[in-house]
């Protein structure tokens, strides 16, 4: 048997300019009244105390920075709860 994976053509399928912003980036502050609080105070772009997608997808960025403490690109739910405290205490 020989394998030809290198050889198949591309798909047919329309290559996507943009990903959409990702509904889990505002599922994060919507279930959270503490981060969702801090992200209203330092992410609400246009100030009109409503976390658009895009305002939703920096603060969900800024918080994996602060979460992610052993650096992995994963917030693991110890890392969360972590976080949380620390937003708390200090913002
Ligand atoms: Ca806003
Ligand atoms: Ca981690």
């Amino acid at each position: 048997m020989v394998a030809l994976a290198a050889a198949s053509p591309l798909g047919a399928q329309p290559a996507k300019s943009q990903l959409p912003p990702t509904p889990a980036a505002q599922q994060i502050f919507e279930r959270d009244w503490v981060l969702m609080n801090w992200a209203l105070k330092y992410y609400d772009a246009d100030r009109d105390v409503l976390l658009e997608p895009n305002e939703a997808q920096a603060a969900a960025e800024a918080f994996r920075r602060i979460a992610d403490a052993d650096g992995d690109g994963r917030v693991t739910t110890l890392e969360y709860r972590q976080a949380r405290a620390f937003i708390l205490a200090r913002y």
